[in-house]
């Protein structure tokens, strides 16, 4: 017979309370039971089971580490390495890189072993000869040859491949490198047959012709010069020493009032001027800014265009797109944009930006900043062909010590870096965060707090620039308005939450280390490492990961050479007692492959009218 539910629901319960009444329990204690079950459930959800990475909650005050303890950590760095190139071997190689995940490859590029190529250098540093020798066997091996109707790219073609190739010669001198340098350089030179001489973005390599768009975007026009500037130095031709000036003489023509002095995003290939009006220190743009300084770094600090040019570009920089947080005055850098309003702001702030504290640090390091007057230069004329707003941003520059408000600038940076990191349930960094800005809140430019700090009489850190502590609120907010609180007190929310196994962190953290020989720049750098190792790493490799802002992050198939060779890179010299890579002596293309500084003779500067 079927009882109704109703009724078997009560017959039950009325038969287990005469059970629990009869062993002396009382409904008070079900009910107390009940409770502390439930409490117990949502400690273990909310608590106990998120097993992200956690920070040290003192991040300000790290333990003291022995030098022997730095050298097991580089060594633990290398090992990270072996493991993803013993992966890249063994499921990739020739092929450019590895999908971690699979276990497959993927040809990203042109299928010339990129991952190989992009990690010679570091493997000479960590001194594994046996992965080296096996590696050389695709520079041996390549003649460069692609499919017709194949196009190479040549920005990253240049930053990686060659890129690798002559800092592996750079190291080693073994000539076989500079001779493939060479072919490459050649093979990649018809992307220079534009009206201006900016390269277009790409080559055709069996027809010898350029492919692309004629508009091209700023990184991808200008990260050349170092590469072609020390490859007509190896190689005493002409011809790719012009390709590497062309870009100089370009940039000095173009017309800039309108932009404060500093190149914008998009510019016209045919006639070398500026095609649109936004503003950025990141993706699209990022590295033609570094290579102005690293020009002049690497050919022994000659050339003065390029010092003028690099003094704009940051005075620009430090006077319109750096910015404070509202509460934790968190010092980032933005883009501008041109709105029907005029140009303004995006509050974005991206992972690719946090080359530039490495960046400024390195200027900070070598450039007679708080005396230009020694390298011939007066610091505010530099505005004179700028709009009076801008050369009053000059002046208050000027009112304070150059050298220290760069490196201020770049400790300030790189502190929102590493807490982009630090901030998350993973410990990885998102790739775009969008900074609070706006509404009740005044924007608040940093110069401008600046200029408030002195008058006030400087009193503790210089604003943005003081140690923090990560944020320490709720870090997953599930709903709109526990993300609009997360968003209104720790001042951004995660506008891409992938961490792409990128070096720009690292890469500021380090040269920081090298330049003012603060500890805590190596600590922050361990912390960041300890999170990729638990959570990037693959039984193969190391895989990009997704949702870095939860406890449930998501692994992507793709390890990207970059990671092999700048990130593990630049984590390896950073924990190294030895400074293995003197910043007086060695210049970081982009792509972290160091090139020596060199100086041109008297006869190589007549034949190739350089200075
Ligand atoms: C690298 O290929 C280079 O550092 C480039 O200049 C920017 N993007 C990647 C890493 O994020």
């Amino acid at each position: 017979m079927n009882f109704p539910a109703k009724l078997l629901g009560n017959n039950v319960v009325t038969k287990a309370s005469s059970l629990l009444r009869h062993r002396g329990i009382s409904i008070r204690h079900v009910v107390f039971a009940f409770a502390l079950s439930i409490a117990l459930l949502v400690l273990y959800f909310n608590y106990f089971r998120r097993t992200g990475y956690s920070f040290p909650i003192d991040v300000m005050h790290y333990a003291p580490v022995t030098p022997e303890v730095w050298t097991d950590r580089s060594f633990q760095v290398r090992d990270a390495f072996l493991h993803a190139y013993h992966g890249y071997e063994r499921f990739a190689f020739p092929n450019d890189e590895l999908r971690p995940l699979s276990n497959t490859s993927i040809n990203n590029f042109n299928g010339w072993a990129v991952t190989a190529v992009d990690s010679l250098d570091t493997m000479h540093m960590m001194g594994l000869e046996q992965e080296y020798k096996r590696a050389m066997t695709a520079v041996h091996d390549t003649n460069f040859t692609l499919p017709a109707n194949t196009r190479v790219p040549f920005f990253e073609t240049v930053i990686r491949q060659l890129g690798g190739l002559l800092s592996a010669y750079a190291l080693t001198n073994d000539d076989i490198l500079r001779i493939r340098a060479d072919q490459l350089g050649t093979i990649l030179a018809p992307a220079f047959r534009t009206a201006s001489g900016f390269p277009k973005y790409g080559v055709n390599t069996v027809r010898g012709t350029s492919d692309g768009p004629l508009v091209g975007s700023l990184a991808e026009i200008a990260s050349y010069q170092m590469e072609y500037a020390y490859l007509g130095k190896i190689t005493g031709k002409k011809e790719h020493v012009d390709r590497a000036t062309t870009a100089t003489r370009n940039f000095v023509n173009a017309d800039l009032r309108q932009h404060g002095g500093m190149y914008p995003m998009f510019w016209n290939i045919s006639s070398g001027q500026a095609k649109d009006a936004h503003l950025s220190v990141g993706a699209a743009s990022d590295s033609a800014h570094e290579y102005i300084l690293k020009q002049y770094l690497m050919t022994a600090r000659k050339d003065k265009a390029n010092l003028e040019m690099y003094l704009r570009f940051t005075s620009h920089v430090l006077n319109n797109l750096m910015y404070i947080s509202p509460n934790r005055h968190l010092l980032y850098v933005t883009d501008s944009k041109l709105y029907r309003t005029g140009n303004r702001p995006t509050h974005n702030f991206e992972h690719l930006s946090c080359f530039l504290p490495g960046l400024l640090a390195l200027g900070a390091h070598t450039l007679p900043l708080n005396n230009l007057e020694e390298v011939g230069l007066n610091f505010t004329a530099l505005a004179d062909d700028l709009l009076p707003k801008q050369k009053l941003g000059y002046e208050a520059l000027a009112s304070f010590d150059l050298k220290d408000l760069h490196l201020w600038a770049a400790e300030g940076l790189a502190q929102t870096c590493y807490l982009t990191y630090a901030d998350q349930p993973t410990g990885l960094g998102p790739d775009i965060i969008n900074m609070l800005s706006g509404g009740s809140r005044p924007e608040i430019l940093w110069m401008d707090a600046m200029q408030d700090w002195r008058t006030s009489g400087r009193i503790g850190p210089p604003p943005g620039v003081g140690d923090k502590h990560p944020w320490v609120g709720d870090r997953t907010p599930r709903n709109a308005r526990e993300r609009e609180m997360a968003y209104a007190m720790r001042d951004y929310y995660v506008k891409n939450a992938d961490y792409q196994l990128r070096p720009e962190t690292v890469e500021s953290l380090y040269i920081l280390y090298r330049v003012t020989g603060d500890v805590k720049w190596r600590h922050r750098g361990w912390d960041i490492f300890q999170a990729i190792e638990k959570e990037a790493k693959t039984p193969s490799g190391y895989a990009i990961i997704d949702k870095v802002d939860t406890y449930n992050p998501q692994p992507l198939d793709a390890m990207p050479s970059f990671f092999l060779a700048e990130t593990l890179k630049y984590l390896y010299l950073l924990f190294q007692q030895d400074d293995l890579v003197p910043l007086d002596k060695w210049v970081f293309n982009t792509e972290a492959h160091p090139f020596p500084v060199f100086e041109w003779t008297e006869e190589e500067k007549e034949a190739y009218g350089v200075l």
